[in-house]
């Protein structure tokens, strides 16, 4: 077994990777830059190292700071994370040629998977089909227009050498091909220096599926389990899940076998995640990711592996202690990344900044993966993630349930993050019903209302900072939201404030920036699950404050708060307690 690893990494992943090399009794060496010298995963780590500089490419990136800490500190192996080195082929050569190993797959296959043309060949040479497309570089317009006459419009022209979709264009009939192609091979040269593009067949609804794999140094490869990672933004992932929802048994079979065919015909060990495109049934190869994912707790929640544990065990040159009928999947898991970014009215500003406070949620089945305690400042110098919010549950309505019920209780103060975001994605119908695609979140959900700052500047420009508070008016109890000056938010006490904005109370309580309601419904409120209405909290004719509680939902035996997707007056109550409701009836309409 390894004796000590020098993690090449920070926040979370780092943390993560920390803590299981401490189970397995192997020491951990951390790095850090400048702004990073007093982070958790220093904290945590049993010797740390100083890199110099501020930004990723003065510090984490590298190579000779990293490689001198090697030196220094005797360390055996190296975890990269992901991101960072992590599919750096030069800097795992540079690990394994020094007699050190690297917690990762063999450079080769890094080389192999690092471009989209050489991964499609390779996984097509293993017979597993990417988008039906063209596997030679285009060399005219009239190429694009061929293929669309035989294939059928869209297609899609791709960069080669690109990623995240950048450069791709979806051409609907051959009098927009020549611009397509001229602007894709402009934007490609532009992007990543290289302008070589190929066509493939657009899918227009498509689900992002990707299969987590896992290999030894002896030849054995076992699939674990696929992951959904459909609810995306501008290609970030906000949302995962596992097991995809709607996704049959022979389906997963197929693909599971299909990611370990690819993993094996380029040499691959360690852990790995081949990624698909699901649509009407099929499934299409679309890259392979040579690292371990920011959203692998899904996997090992559902499989009860901790594939850190056996990355490590795999870069000591064990084989691995399980074959693939050992795998045995369990209930549902959801994972919800917590970004430092305010989603007010869809926009995901980044708010890097000092976190005040930060009280992550707990309970059964209810793990976090964080970067950053109280008093920590996330930093505009790196990725904003400030942890991963993990939540298990037998099923996938109990997992949404327990997620939804963690992202309320999660207090967060200093920064506005992107739990408001995420509490519509999850309470909405389609994301409930899993008719939702890659496209959802940016054509269909509507994030207008949406309120996720903990700070703003107040008209008279002062920074507020937004206060939950609890008040009792006239021995009845109110949730409420204070804007206050920073300068006095140490003082604010429960007001006796009644009147305006004193929400029913029974309205959710709010969690710093974690708890903000759609603001900007359509006033028919419905439910997003079957149930049982159990309390109606409204009358017709009341007032109403977005995010208030308007009636209780009994389903999968847990109290859900139905409530307000807007401000206004109560104008209609469809039911009373006792009524059985189904997913998306309206139970009450404000005007
Ligand atoms: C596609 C596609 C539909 N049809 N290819 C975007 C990022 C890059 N990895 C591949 N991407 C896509 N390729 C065909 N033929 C839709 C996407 C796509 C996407 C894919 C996975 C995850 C999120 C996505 C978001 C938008 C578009």
């Amino acid at each position: 077994m390894l004796n000590k690893v020098l993690i090449a990494n920070r926040g979370e992943i780092a943390v993560r990777v920390i803590r299981a090399c401490q189970e397995m009794g192997i020491a951990t060496v951390a790095v850090y830059s400048d702004l990073d010298r007093d982070a958790l995963h220093v904290r945590l780590a049993d010797e740390a190292y100083a890199l110099g500089g501020q930004s990723a490419a003065e510090s984490y990136l590298n190579t000779e700071a990293i490689l001198d800490v090697i030196e220094r500190s005797g360390a055996d192996a190296v975890h990269p994370g992901y991101g960072f080195f992590s599919e750096n082929t030069d800097f795992a050569r540079a690990i394994t040629e020094r007699g050190v190993a690297f917690v990762g797959p063999p450079p080769e296959a890094i080389e192999v998977m690092g471009d989209k043309v050489s991964s499609r060949k390779a996984a097509e040479a293993a017979g597993v089909a990417g988008v039906p497309g063209t596997s030679e570089f285009l060399t005219s317009h009239t190429e694009v227009v061929d293929f669309g006459e035989e294939f059928g419009w869209p297609v899609a022209i791709k960069a080669a050498y690109g990623g995240g979709g950048r450069g791709m264009r979806v051409v609907r009939s051959a009098e927009e091909a020549e611009e397509a192609f001229n602007s894709a091979q402009s934007e490609a040269l532009k992007g990543f220096g290289r302008d070589e593009c190929y066509v493939e067949k657009y899918l227009t609804w498509p689900r992002h599926i990707e299969m987590q794999i896992i290999g030894d140094t002896h030849g054995d490869v076992v699939w674990v389990a696929e992951r959904d990672c459909s609810a995306q933004r501008r290609h970030q992932k906000l949302v995962e899940e596992s097991p995809a929802p709607a996704f049959p048994a022979e389906i997963r079979q197929a693909m599971g076998e299909a990611a370990v065919k690819v993993a094996k015909a380029c040499g691959y060990y360690n852990a790995g995640t081949v990624e698909f495109l699901y649509q009407d049934g099929e499934f299409f190869f679309l890259e392979m990711n040579t690292r371990l994912q920011v959203e692998h707790p899904v996997t090992e929640m559902v499989s009860g592996l901790d594939l850190v544990a056996e990355q490590l065990r795999v870069a000591a040159g064990e084989k691995l202690s399980f074959g693939q009928d050992d795998i045995v999947l369990s209930g549902h898991a959801i994972e919800i990344r917590i970004n430092a970014e305010d989603p007010a009215e869809g926009k995901f500003l980044p708010s890097p900044g000092h976190i005040e406070t930060i009280v992550p949620p707990a309970g059964f089945g209810t793990r976090w993966d964080g970067g950053y305690e109280s008093g920590d400042t996330v930093s505009q110098y790196y990725d904003n993630l400030v942890g991963k919010l993990i939540c298990w549950g037998a099923d996938r309505e109990t997992a949404i349930l327990r997620t939804l019920r963690a992202l309320r209780e999660f207090r967060i103060d200093g920064i506005a993050t992107t739990i408001p975001a995420d509490i519509a994605i999850l309470e909405h119908p389609d994301f409930v019903a899993a008719t939702h695609s890659t496209k959802w979140v940016e054509d269909v959900l509507d994030l207008t209302g949406v309120t996720g700052g903990a700070t703003g500047s107040g008209e008279d420009g002062e920074t507020k900072v937004q206060r939950d508070v609890d008040v009792e008016v006239n021995g009845k109890r109110f949730s409420v939201k204070m804007y206050i000056p920073e300068s006095q938010a140490g003082a604010v006490v429960a007001a006796g404030a009644a009147g305006a904005g004193a929400a029913p109370a029974r309205a959710r309580r709010g969690g710093g920036s974690g708890a903000g309601a759609a603001g900007g419904g359509s006033g028919a409120v419905s439910v997003p699950m079957q149930g049982t209405i159990v309390k109606v909290l409204v009358e017709v004719g009341q007032e109403v404050e977005a995010g208030a509680t308007v009636c209780v939902l009994e389903a999968m035996k847990m109290e859900n708060n139905i409530t307000a997707d807007k401000a206004g007056t109560i104008k209609e109550i469809k039911v009373a307690a006792g009524d059985s409701v189904g997913s998306g009836d309206v139970v009450v309409v404000i005007e």
